[in-house]
């Protein structure tokens, strides 16, 4: 029987808000908002709510979407008219797309203003607790949509309650360090932030321009190329090739990240956790196993510092809830022994092919996808960010 114990003297807050879960983006869409119900009974078939501060987050108001976003695209996202036909990976926009809303990535669907509200508000309410001090590690798995820029939807994102979030932050930390584990480039956090040397912003995806989305985060890509711009050095981009496994993941991680560390002394971490960089995910492409995944939350847990942490991508929903759940217990207690097994009680069970946590690469897809980067290439990526860093400091 496994018994997680609140932690003394330290608190995580787990911030969801249910009604978001029932949304639907379409029939073939692959963002689908149950995976958090799944990650829910997953976390509470552990007993991980006992360990935790449990919050029901309202929905952001206009005004608090404002903070970021444009009227004129929140004025269009509050009134669109929903699309009904169901439309095709092949685009069939409406002839006139406006803020890139309708069609296939970023679909009218029935409710988008309140899924979106929703999401922001469970990050808002999720940074506020860091800001009051009243939670170490405050959980927020229902954020995480780090393409939507100030005035355009972009890859499923349609508000970018990361950059609300790490707003609401820098009321009250001087430096903000985000860092991006999803498949994809942050590009949206990346942008929000360019001129400002109070957030760093550091993503690791997938990068092959023109064939995977969105095609931008190059290694060169460190924001402003203006000396004077207080932002130049302040973006930092690790470009992978497919198949990268745990062992070279949590290589580059720690290496980069303990570096950023030491260098720009941040005061809090904004941690985006999408879970589509994991093996066998439905976008994906790289090897990771939920291990792997979940060290980048134990090692970023480690220097000790506040963290928000966001979910994002992760299209393999039963992955999505392993990962978030496992990630759930590493906050609570960095040197637990969470039994692989899912617990006999666990509703939806039955999900969990081999009803484990921890399924072996073979487990998910028999033969695995072969990996494409060489430890040269992660030697030039590590080197060329120490370089970066010698530009930072204070
Ligand atoms: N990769 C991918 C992918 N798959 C889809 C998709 C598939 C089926 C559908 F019914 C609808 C959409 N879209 C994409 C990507 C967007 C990926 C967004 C990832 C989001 C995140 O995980 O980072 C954070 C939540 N879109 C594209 O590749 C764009 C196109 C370039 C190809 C598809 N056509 C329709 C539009 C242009
Ligand atoms: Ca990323
Ligand atoms: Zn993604």
């Amino acid at each position: 029987e496994y018994n997680i114990v609140r932690p003394k003297g330290y608190t995580v807050s787990y911030h969801a808000n249910p009604e978001m879960e029932k949304h639907h983006f379409g029939q073939t869409h692959p963002m689908k908002p149950w995976r958090l119900t799944l990650t829910k009974s997953l976390v509470s078939a552990y007993g991980m709510p006992f360990a935790m501060d449990n919050y029901n987050t309202r929905a952001a108001t206009y005004e608090e979407l404002n903070a970021f976003h444009a009227s004129d695209y929140l004025d269009y996202l509050a009134t669109a008219p929903p699309e009904d036909t169901p439309r095709d990976y092949e685009g069939n926009n409406p002839s006139d797309p406006k803020f890139n809303l309708g069609g296939s990535d970023c679909p009218l669907f029935h409710g988008l203003y309140d899924y979106c509200s929703m999401s922001a508000g469970t990050s808002i309410d999720a940074a506020r607790k860091i800001c009051c001090q009243q939670s170490d590690i405050a959980i927020a798995w229902g954020g995480g949509l780090h393409h939507a820029k100030r005035r355009e939807a972009s890859g499923f994102c349609y508000i970018n309650d990361i950059v609300l979030g790490i707003l609401q932050l820098l009321r009250c930390y001087p430096r903000v360090l985000y860092i991006d584990i999803d498949v994809h480039h942050g590009d949206g956090v990346e942008e929000a932030f360019k001129s400002t040397d109070r957030v760093m912003t550091v993503s690791f995806h997938k990068y092959q321009p023109d064939y995977f989305f969105p095609g931008t985060g190059a290694l060169d890509d460190n924001g402003p190329k203006d000396e004077q711009n207080p932002g130049a050095h302040h973006a930092i981009n690790v470009p992978l090739n497919d198949g990268i496994t745990d062992e070279q993941y949590a290589m580059l991680f720690e290496s980069i990240i303990g570096k950023i560390n030491e260098t720009y002394r941040p005061s809090v971490i904004a941690l985006q956790c999408g879970a589509d960089s994991l093996a066998g995910d439905r976008l994906g492409r790289f090897n990771l196993r939920v291990q792997g995944h979940g060290a980048c939350v134990a090692y970023c847990k480690s220097l000790g510092l506040p963290m928000i942490i966001f979910g994002g991508g992760g299209y393999t929903p039963r992955n999505v809830a392993r990962a978030w759940a496992y990630e759930t217990s590493i906050a609570i207690a960095s040197q637990n022994k969470i039994p692989d097994i899912i617990p006999l009680h666990a509703p939806w069970r039955e999900h969990f092919i081999h009803e484990t946590l921890f399924p072996t690469l073979e487990q998910i897809f028999g033969e695995p996808r072969a990996n494409r980067n060489t430890q040269k290439r992660l030697n030039e990526i590590i080197m060329h960010v120490h370089e970066q860093l010698r530009f930072v400091g204070h």
